[in-house]
Formats: C-alpha cells, structure tokens, sequence
C-alpha cells in the first residue's frame, strides 16, 4: 500500500510541479517524488520489469482515482480563489472598461463616421452641384438646341405657312382682281357699249341734223319715215335758224312734229304770255314748243292736227282735225281747226276762231280772266270745253285740270300729247 502511495505522490507532483522526467538509459527511468513525510526522494524505476498486471491495474486505478483527485483538487482551488467575486469584479471591470471603450470607439467611429460622411456628403455635394449643374447645363444646352431646333423647325413652318398664306392670299386677290378685273370689264364694256350707243346716237343726231340742214326739213314730216325713228330733231322753219322738235315717227304714220306734252306734271303750266310765245320745257318730257313757232311751222303748208289722249285707268283716245293753222302774234295766235276726226270727240270746235290767253293776256270772249279762272292758257273762248294747259291735278275731276269735256268730261287726264303733220 505505501508503494501506491509513493506512486499517487509522485503523479501528484507531477501534475503539481510540473516536474521534468529525464530518460537516463534504456528503459530506466529516473524521476522525483516526495514521500507522505514531504522529504524528496529520487526513485529509479526498470519498467520493463515491472509487471503487466501491476501496469494494468495502476492504470485502471490511476484513472478513476485521478479523476476524482482532479475533480475534487480543482473544486477545493475554485473555492479557494473566492472566484465569484473576482469573476464578477473582472466582468464588471471588464464591462466598465469595454462599456467606456466600446462607447469611445462607437463615438469615435461615429464621429470619423460623420466627418467621413461630412466629407463624403460634402465631397458627393460639391460633385452632385458639380454634375447637377453640369446637367443642367447639358439639359439647357440640350434644351436650347432642342428650343432652337424646335424655333427653327417653327420658323421653318411658319415660314412655309406664311408662304401659303402669303399664296392663297394673292391667289385669292388674283381671283379677286379677275373677278373685279372682269366685273371692271363687264361695266367698262357696258359703259363703253352705252356710250357707243349714245356716241352713235348723237353721230346719228348730228348726220340728222346735218342731213336735216343739208335738206332743209322744214318739220318732223320732211323726214324719211322709213329710216328715221322717234326722237328729237333739228328742223329749219322757213329755212330759218332752226330749232329742236320731237318727232313722233311712229303714230299713225309717223311725221309728226310734237308741239305739247304733258306725262307726269313735273312741268308748270301755269305760265305767262312771253312764256308760251317763246315755249318753255324740254322737247323730250313735258313741253310747249311754243307760239311763234307753232305760228311759223303752220304758216308753211296745209296741217293737220292729232290730239292723244290717256286717262289714269289707262284709256286712250285721240282727236284729229285735217286743218289746223295758228296766227302769228298780231292775231294772238288765232286757232283754226276744222275737219274734227276720232274717238275722243271734238272738244276743240268750241275754240276755233279764238285768240290764245294766258293769266296775263286775257284774249277770251268771256267777261271773266278764263287763264287765271281755269289755272291754264288756251284758245278760251267763255271759257273751254278743253283745257290741256291746266293743272296736273292727277286721277280726279276738276275743271281746272286737263281736262277733254268730250271724253272725260271734267277729268283730267295723266298724259296729253298735241302735234301736226304737214299734209
Ligand atoms: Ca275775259
């Protein structure tokens, strides 16, 4: 049992001290132990002779009761060391420690963080403004180009749109300017047709008027009826200085020379003695041709006298005498009818033989002032059964009017004409 002893001690102290062991020749062994007296003892040991059976057995032993030594050897160490406290001292220490550093180093971090990402943000700032306003320079550049390319492109269809425009505009104007060079035209023509129509009017006037002084027409009967039409001529009394008269060439044979009209009363009528001597009016409306010259046309030859008659329901009639002369002035212009024909009746009978009277020259056979009495002037006897220089009284019955008592009796009428025909 004591050698088992040494053996524990000497494993003991092994593991304790850490002792070395030093092989010395072949299977010697030479190693320290201290015995249970603590006094050192030095053992030299010939493992080959010692016996398996102990070696086994040592081993089986050595290993639980080491075990167990160890377990219980550590045990007793932990609780010597009072490790509760000092493990927890350590950690708190530790904890302390890490708690300061860790908190240092996370500041630290975060503040080289923040700088770092000052920097970065600052750095990234400067390099975001630099490539911002790089951009957006890009993006002007690129807008302008765009905008100037966009203008240009406008320009371009404006420009092409105001051609156009500009076109159909001066299309429009040159269909504008035809259509009004045309319509010019058309007026032009017109203007130029009625004015050659005028022009060879008055040419045919004028070879009239030549034709008539070449011929010396004496009234509207010298003129050739088959050639010449209505209208106004120049005709020569006598061979005298001549005179303008309307010619009726187409009335009952044509030749006649017109010496009293009356259509629409725009003429006064109620004139003065020097005014029917001398006639007044124009030859193509509403006319008297007048005394004298009605004296030196029937001086001329044998007349014949046509009277035309309308009333304002439209109907006509006219009264023919085959002899009809007036006196010259010292005669007052002394009517001779006679030779009464047609379908208005003879109303001028009850004159013939009378002197002409106006409002200022009574030459009537009646006491009264028949002119001024029946507003006209006329060969009054006391005083009319006609009466076709009076009033233009228009569609009603006044003796004052222009009336034809054989027809209408006191109506007066809308249009008269008087005119001779040399037979
Ligand atoms: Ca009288």
């Amino acid at each position: 049992m004591k050698t088992i002893f040494i053996f524990i001690g000497f494993i003991y102290s092994v593991l304790l001290a850490g002792v070395t062991s030093t092989s010395t020749s072949d299977d010697m062994v030479e190693t320290s132990v201290v015995d249970n007296q603590n006094a050192p003892l030095l053992a030299m040991f010939k493992m080959t002779k010692v016996n398996k059976r102990i070696m086994e057995y040592i081993s089986d032993a050595l290993e639980i009761k080491m075990s167990n030594l160890v377990k219980m050897k550590l045990e007793e160490v932990l609780l010597s060391l009072d490790i509760d406290e000092d493990v927890k001292q350590y950690i708190e220490n530790m904890k302390g420690n890490l708690t300061g550093h860790i908190k240092r180093e996370i500041k630290d971090y975060f503040d080289d963080m923040k700088h770092n990402s000052s920097d970065a943000i600052s750095k990234a700032s400067r390099t975001e403004e630099e490539n911002i306003k790089k951009e957006s320079k890009d993006y002007f550049d690129d807008m302008k180009q765009k905008s100037a390319d966009a203008f240009s492109e406008a320009s371009r269809i404006a420009k092409e749109n105001i051609k156009k425009e500009v076109k159909d505009y001066f299309n429009d104007m040159n269909q504008k300017s035809t259509d009004a060079i045309y319509e010019a035209r058309r007026t032009a023509e017109e203007n130029i047709k009625k004015e050659i129509k005028d022009y060879f009017y008055d040419m045919k006037q004028n070879f009239t008027d030549a034709i008539s002084e070449v011929h010396s027409h004496r009234d509207c009967s010298d003129l050739d009826r088959e050639h010449f039409r209505s209208g106004e001529y120049r005709i020569f009394p006598w061979g005298r200085a001549g005179f303008n008269v309307y010619c009726d060439m187409d009335t009952d044979g044509g030749g006649w020379t017109i010496f009293q009209r009356r259509q629409d009363g725009k003429v006064d009528f109620y004139r003065g003695w020097k005014e029917y001597v001398k006639g007044f009016g124009d030859v193509r409306k509403e006319f008297w041709l007048g005394n004298d010259k009605l004296h030196d046309l029937t001086s001329q030859g044998s007349y014949e006298l046509r009277v035309d008659l309308e009333d304002f329901n439209g109907d006509k009639a006219y009264a023919k005498y085959s002899t009809f002369n007036i006196g010259d002035q010292s005669t007052n212009y002394i009517l001779t009818v006679n030779g009464y024909s047609g379908t208005a009746g003879n109303a001028l009978v009850y004159h013939n033989k009378q002197a002409f009277s106006t409002k200022d020259k009574d030459n009537d056979s009646d006491r009264r002032n028949c002119a001024e009495n029946y507003k006209g002037a006329w060969w009054y006897n006391g005083c009319h059964t006609s009466n076709l220089n009076g009033l233009y009284v228009g569609n009603k019955q006044d003796n004052k009017g222009m009336r034809w008592n054989h027809w209408k009796g006191s109506q007066s009428m809308k249009t008269t004409s008087m005119m001779i025909r040399r037979i």
